[in-house]
């Protein structure tokens, strides 16, 4: 059982009490371009952006403050920054784009926005009333780092929050494409950490963390910046974490804890390539990752014949801010998620909400420290059942108390490891003049799980190329919801109701 003391503020948790524990002279973060801070450094560039937040920007405790920018040190700076002001971070991925920010500021009541000042363009045509927003990493004078050298050397006291305030607001686009915000308390983000990556990872001071999910996916964050943190570790924050990028930077820095996704860990074993082993010195390397998408056990296979590493597979949920099921070391079985992490409880359910028997595929349903809080959206009450979290996954349990993943229980498609739901990308779609219907499916794929494809019924008379639906849906969405193919038809399958039959589309794929 995690017990917290009511007044906590997370950030101050995983900055001023691990340099209370560690002393300030830890190295805390390095980035792509030779930063690297210790603890103290840290803490103080922390101090600073809080003074600017609270004293010149009028920050209050409460206000959800918008962060965009690529992943760095500074980025996280940032974030613990407003969480230790008392406000309330919102986080996005850095690709999305002007109508899907807009959204979100307008879902989540954001106040501000720090923005990192090559990324300012989309914020800007979002067009959100009465958003402040502050750039940061820029030339300009009034840039939040200049502002914060005012403050340097002056610490900042944490607000002293509740544990149960809200620390951190995560989007998910969901089933039907209509972004939902999860609201995580200042709790949560201990919780994860000292279930899964305590539980699970059990990294110490001398571990170095390195991966490849943004931390606008709580992936991310709760694997580059916060189990770090906790732990008195060291967190490697790459803008390029590319699989070509990341290879040579696992090597350089000796990382010793890597978090991807199966796509990456496919891409790193073909840059590899058969003749290369040994080009890249991962001997540092003690604990692999994955999540977001079905681990393959042939990918599984691979990775430990060409690294001796077993790959930690697990599920999360934005919902849930990370992962409940995994297993490490000797414990893994490939093929498998793995096993409830300790702290948490998890079952397979029919859509009654009775659990099924082990063997037989059923609802995954889960509960722990850390539970689903949309942001003001009724669908609150499909994902939360008698106190039980659906997470929309179809999975089997063995007797050995193994889940195996068999299916997502919606029409997401998932892709490289990012939830694209349909419904958003068919309308993006219907936005362009010439298509008059269309249905978008996700075609397995060997390489990203599935790749997005769209069936188009033109409208008569007009023709346009695949070419300009490409850049249609490029100044749409980001670009990981753009289809890789159109099929172009002349009418979508549909039930005498008119209703979609998407499963026919997905059949011929
Ligand atoms: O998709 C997942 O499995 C996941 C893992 C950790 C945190 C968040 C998510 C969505």
């Amino acid at each position: 059982e995690l017990a917290y003391p009511d007044r906590l503020n997370c950030a101050a948790e995983l900055l001023d009490a691990t340099i209370a524990r560690l002393g300030p002279d830890r190295p805390a973060v390095r980035g792509g371009s030779g930063e690297a801070w210790t603890y103290g450094a840290l803490r103080e560039r922390v101090d600073a952006v809080a003074h600017v937040l609270s004293v010149d920007l009028g920050v209050v405790p409460g206000n959800r403050v918008l962060l965009r920018g690529p992943t760095g040190p500074w980025l996280a700076a940032c974030w613990l920054a407003v969480v230790k002001a008392g406000a309330v971070a919102v986080t996005v991925l850095p690709r999305q784009r002007s109508r899907e920010l807009a959204e979100v500021c307008a879902l989540a009541r954001v106040r501000h926005a720090l923005c990192h000042a090559d990324v300012l363009d989309d914020l800007a045509k979002a067009e959100v009333p009465g958003l402040l927003v502050t750039p940061y990493g820029g030339p300009a004078p009034d840039d939040l780092l200049r502002r914060a050298e005012r403050y340097a050397g002056t610490p900042y006291p944490a607000v002293e929050t509740s544990a149960d305030d809200v620390a951190l607001i995560a989007f998910t686009s969901g089933t039907t494409g209509r972004p939902k915000g999860c609201m995580h308390f200042h709790r949560d983000l201990l919780a994860v950490a000292d279930t899964f990556s305590r539980g699970v990872l059990r990294p110490g001071p001398q571990d170095v963390f390195a991966g490849s999910p943004p931390l606008g996916f709580t992936f991310g964050l709760g694997g580059l910046v916060v189990f770090p943190l906790r732990a008195g570790a060291c967190a490697l924050l790459l803008e390029e974490a590319g699989p070509r990028h990341l290879l040579p930077a696992l090597a350089e820095h000796r990382v010793t804890v890597l978090f991807t996704a199966p796509t990456a860990y496919r891409a790193m074993l073909d840059a590899l390539g058969p003749y290369d082993v040994g080009t890249y010195d991962l001997s540092a390397l003690r604990r692999c990752v994955s999540a977001g998408e079905n681990l393959p056990a042939a990918t599984w296979r691979a990775w430990y014949e060409r690294t001796g590493l077993r790959i930690i597979n697990g599920i999360g949920a934005t919902e849930l801010l990370h992962i409940f099921i995994s297993a490490a070391d000797e414990d893994v079985r490939p093929g498998t998620t793995g096993r409830v992490v300790p702290g948490w409880r998890a079952r397979v359910v029919d859509a009654a909400g009775r659990p099924v028997a082990d063997g037989e595929p059923g609802l995954l349903a889960v509960r722990g420290p850390v539970g689903c809080r949309y942001l003001a959206d009724p669908r609150q009450a499909e994902y939360v059942r008698d106190g039980w979290n659906l997470t929309g996954d179809t999975y089997v349990r063995d007797p050995d108390g193994y889940f195996s993943y068999v299916a997502r229980a919606d029409d997401m498609i998932v892709s490289a490891g990012y939830n694209i739901a349909g419904p958003e990308v068919e309308e993006a779609l219907l936005r362009h003049p010439d298509v008059l219907e269309t249905a978008v499916v996700g075609r397995p794929d060997e390489r990203r799980g599935q790749v997005v494809v769209a069936y188009v019924v033109l409208r008569g008379g007009s023709a346009p190329t695949e070419e300009a639906l490409r850049d249609h849906m490029g100044a749409e969405l980001s670009p990981h919801k753009c289809p890789r193919s159109f099929v172009f038809v002349p009418a979508l399958p549909r039930t005498a109701t008119g209703k979609l039959q998407r499963f026919r589309l997905r059949d011929l794929e």
